[in-house]
C-alpha cells in the first residue's frame, strides 16, 4: 500500500474499549465491498457486533447504487452487524452521531451533520453511511452500517469529488491514528446502540436531539430530489422519527423521509 501502512489490528484491538462491536473483527487487507461480505455474514448467524473491516474498497458502494470512493490505505472503511430491537430512524441518528463524535473527539475538528446522516466539515462530506438490513419472517432483523470517512490524503485530482468531498488531514489534522479514530467510532457507536436497545423513551430522546442540534441542514434553504421530483424550501425541523419538515414557498410544509437534500 503505498506511502500509508495498514491497519494495525492488534493495536486496534489493544484501543478498543467495548464489550460487543468489534469485538469479532475480520480484516483483510482488501475487500470488495465491507457492507456485501458483512452481509453474507449476518445471513450466516454472525455474532453481534462483528465489524468487516479494510483498507482498500474497489467496489464501495453508497445508497442508491450510488459508489464510494477509496483512497488506498487513508479512511476508516467499515461495517457493523446488529440486531436492532429498535425503529431504523434511530439507528441511522446513532450511527451519524457516532461518526460525528469520534471525529471531534480524535481531531479537535467540529464536524456537522447534513440531513439525515452524511458526515461535514464545512460544507464538504468526510464521512458516509450505508445502513442494509437483511432478515424477514421469524428471523430478527439484521442491520449492517457501513460507515467511510475519509482520514489522510485529498479529493483535489477528483474532478466529480474536489468541491464535495475532503478528509480530516485537509482539514488539518494530519496526525490522527486510523486505529484511535476507528476504536473511539466503535465505542461511540456501541453507547449509542445500546441506550436505544433499552428502549427508554428518555435514551431515544437524547440522542434524537443531539442528532437534531448537530444538523447542519436546519435554518437552510435546501432542493430536495426525490427521484424525478425536486422539492425547494427551508428546512424547518424534524420530527420525532427524523422526517424533514421543508416550509414551501406557498406557505405549505412538506415532510420529506427520503431524499438527497443539496443546501443552496
Ligand atoms: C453514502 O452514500 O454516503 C454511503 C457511503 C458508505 C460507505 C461505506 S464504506 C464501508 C461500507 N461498505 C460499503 O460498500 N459502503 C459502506 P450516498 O449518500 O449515496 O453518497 C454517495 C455520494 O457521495 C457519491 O455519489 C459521491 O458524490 C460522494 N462520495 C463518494 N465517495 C466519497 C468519499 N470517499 N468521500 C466523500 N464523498 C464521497
Amino acid at each position: 500500500m503505498e506511502g500509508f501502512p495498514l491497519l494495525k489490528i492488534e493495536e486496534l484491538k489493544e484501543r478498543l474499549q467495548t464489550t460487543h462491536i468489534g469485538q469479532t473483527l475480520v480484516y483483510h487487507p482488501v475487500i470488495e465491498s465491507t457492507n456485501t461480505l458483512a452481509m453474507t455474514l449476518a445471513r450466516e448467524g454472525a455474532a453481534l457486533g462483528t465489524v468487516v473491516i479494510t483498507d482498500e474498497q474497489p467496489g464501495g458502494r453508497g445508497r442508491q447504487g450510488r459508489s464510494w470512493q477509496t483512497l488506498r490505505g487513508q479512511q476508516a472503511l467499515l461495517s457493523i452487524i446488529v440486531r436492532p430491537s429498535f425503529p431504523a430512524h434511530f439507528l441511522v441518528m446513532g450511527t451519524a452521531l457516532a461518526v460525528l463524535e469520534a471525529i471531534a473527539f480524535t481531531t479537535d475538528l467540529e464536524p456537522a451533520l447534513k440531513w439525515p446522516n452524511d458526515v461535514l466539515i464545512g460544507e464538504k462530506k468526510v464521512g458516509g453511511i450505508l445502513i442494509e438490513t437483511t432478515g424477514a419472517g421469524n428471523e430478527d432483523l439484521c442491520a449492517v452500517v457501513g460507515i467511510g470517512v475519509n482520514v489522510y490524503g485529498s479529493f483535489k485530482e477528483v474532478p466529480e469529488l474536489a468541491q464535495r468531498a475532503t478528509t480530516i488531514a485537509e482539514q488539518g489534522v494530519q496526525s490522527v491514528s486510523r486505529e484511535q479514530l476507528i476504536a473511539t467510532l466503535l465505542e461511540r457507536f456501541e453507547e449509542n446502540y445500546e441506550t436505544l436497545q433499552q428502549g427508554k423513551d428518555e435514551g431515544a430522546w437524547r440522542i434524537w436531539k443531539h442528532w437534531r442540534d448537530h444538523l447542519s441542514t436546519l435554518g437552510r434553504w435546501v432542493r430536495i430530489q426525490q427521484g424525478a421530483q425536486t422539492i425547494e424550501g427551508m428546512a424547518a425541523g424534524v420530527d420525532a422519527d427524523g422526517t424533514l419538515l421543508i416550509r414551501q414557498q406557498d406557505g405549505s410544509t412538506a415532510p420529506i423521509t427520503w431524499g438527497d437534500v443539496e443546501m443552496c
